[in-house]
């Protein structure tokens, strides 16, 4: 059965009968109903009525690859043919979980060189936080309980990742986070710098916040820090320069454990393999899942520092804790091959050397003095696009997001999917953008802020 035996109308029918979508006000789906995407090719998607559409998001921050991949079809056809499944519980495991951790070893961080597999970012974040307060009940400090973490962060939907992000309006759901987990000031100097402070000072300052946390709670009961090097999901936060250099020196300082969540910033979009590499940091434990596949199959790696391993190894005793998938043989061999592409094709050097800078130049060029532009910072191939009011002031709109969905669907009306969290736009395309799709982007975003600032 394939869904093109099916109208538009039938597949959105059955939609709106029977699914319920993630991060979804439902009975807004209902009234408005669903835009089906059916393929994709390159740096392009298609929509049901094929309406091409350039992906300024790679998926959800995850195909670093691009669509229409045949390599990696063909590495999951051929291991499902060959072992569709086996478990890694009780000392079995299969060849591409083992093949990949090597691989993984070999590119992250220094001091990094072990892995634990599950299927999603959020999962891989429950690994973490279990295994930093396993660590330190090993080390005999089981009181070293307490992670700081950020208002604004995203560390995933679970409870836990849920508990560890710092996004108010999930937390008004939880009923009931994980205890011990404390959220400070993000470095979001957009929003958050004083008048006449400098970057550098505001960095320092958002850093102090973190120190101070850690004083707060009394250091011999923290465990950790985490944090995402470029605040994704909460509007590609870029800290100043001064911000994570202060925040390796803390961590070190009061033996709290440094945890880096790259499930966006991993696998080059900054123009090394990990954001880690980027900003010189010694991490703990590394978060990635999303482009270690480029999203052609779900599977998260726990990245995780010798210095947690060996006393794993060396204390002893059963972590209880793994997923049916992890280390799913698949998922691990789309990846292989996922990671061969990005080698091969240089699509790392490219960002750092090429479309990174291209995209941060080419993008003030076109929208930099926008009317309704407040701000645009990017990061490799991550940026922001501030909306506001008033340039000159930075004054926003009111009814924050009113102003984001509107530019958001000027775009995608005129053929660049664009993210919007809040009055934040974002863009975090597949590593394959050239120049050419970067000028494209920035044609097709112009008129969006053009339609946009009519409307609004
Ligand atoms: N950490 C980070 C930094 C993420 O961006 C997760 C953890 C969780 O991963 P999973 O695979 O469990 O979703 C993410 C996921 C958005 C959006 O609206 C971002 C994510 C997920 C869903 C929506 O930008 N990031």
């Amino acid at each position: 059965m394939t869904y093109q035996n099916f109208s538009l109308e039938r597949l959105q029918e059955m939609d709106a009968a029977h699914h319920l979508h993630p991060f979804t006000d439902h009975k807004d789906l209902r009234a408005a109903g669903t835009r089906i995407i059916t393929r994709a090719d390159g740096p392009f998607v298609y929509d049901a009525e094929g309406r091409e559409i350039l992906d300024g998001m790679a998926g959800l921050w995850c195909v670093n690859v691009g669509y229409g991949r045949n390599e990696l079809a063909e590495a999951a056809y051929a291991q499902m043919k060959e072992l569709p499944y086996y478990n890694s519980f009780f000392r079995c495991t299969t060849p591409t979980p083992a093949l990949l951790a090597e691989k993984l070893a070999q590119i992250a961080p220094d001091g990094v060189s072990q892995v634990f597999y599950g299927s999603s970012g959020s999962e891989a974040n429950d690994t973490a936080l279990r295994l930093v307060r396993h660590y330190w009940a090993l080390e005999g400090k089981p009181h070293k309980r307490k992670v700081i973490s950020r208002n604004w962060a995203y560390h995933g939907s679970t409870i836990a990742g849920a508990s560890l992000g710092g996004m108010a309006a999930m937390h008004g759901q939880l009923n009931g986070a994980v205890p011990d987990i404390v959220h400070v000031m993000p470095p979001y100097a957009f929003e958050l710098r004083h008048d006449g402070e400098s970057d550098e000072a505001f960095g320092l300052r958002a850093a102090k916040a973190v120190e101070d946390a850690i004083l707060d709670a009394g250091a011999e009961n923290v465990a950790a820090f985490i944090g995402e090097p470029v605040m994704g999901a909460g509007g590609v936060k870029i800290a100043p320069d001064s911000y994570w250099p202060e925040i390796q020196r803390i961590c070190r300082k009061y033996d709290v454990l440094l945890m880096l969540d790259e499930v966006i910033t991993g696998y080059g979009r900054t123009g090394q393999w990990f954001a880690a590499q980027t900003f010189g940091l010694e991490p703990d434990t590394i978060t990635t899942a999303k482009a270690l596949t480029s999203g052609y199959q779900p599977l998260s790696a726990l990245l995780v520092g010798d210095r947690i391993s060996s006393t794993l190894v060396e204390k002893g005793g059963e972590f209880f804790h793994g997923y049916t998938y992890s280390g799913h043989p698949v998922a691990c061999a789309v990846a292989l091959a996922n990671l061969d592409i990005i080698e091969r094709e240089g699509l790392i050097e490219r960002v750092r050397d090429e479309t990174g800078p291209y995209l941060a130049k080419a993008l003030k060029e076109a929208i930099g003095d926008h009317d309704i532009v407040g701000e645009v910072r990017s990061i490799g191939l991550m940026a922001a696009i501030e909306i506001v009011k008033d340039n000159s002031t930075r004054e926003r709109y009111p009814n924050v997001g009113v102003a984001g969905a509107t530019v958001r669907d000027h775009a995608i009306a005129n053929g660049m999917m664009l993210r919007a969290v809040g009055d934040t736009m974002i863009l975090s395309p597949p590593l394959i953008w050239t120049k050419e799709t970067i000028d494209m982007a920035c044609e097709r975003i112009r008129y969006a802020l053009d339609r946009s600032a009519i409307d609004l």
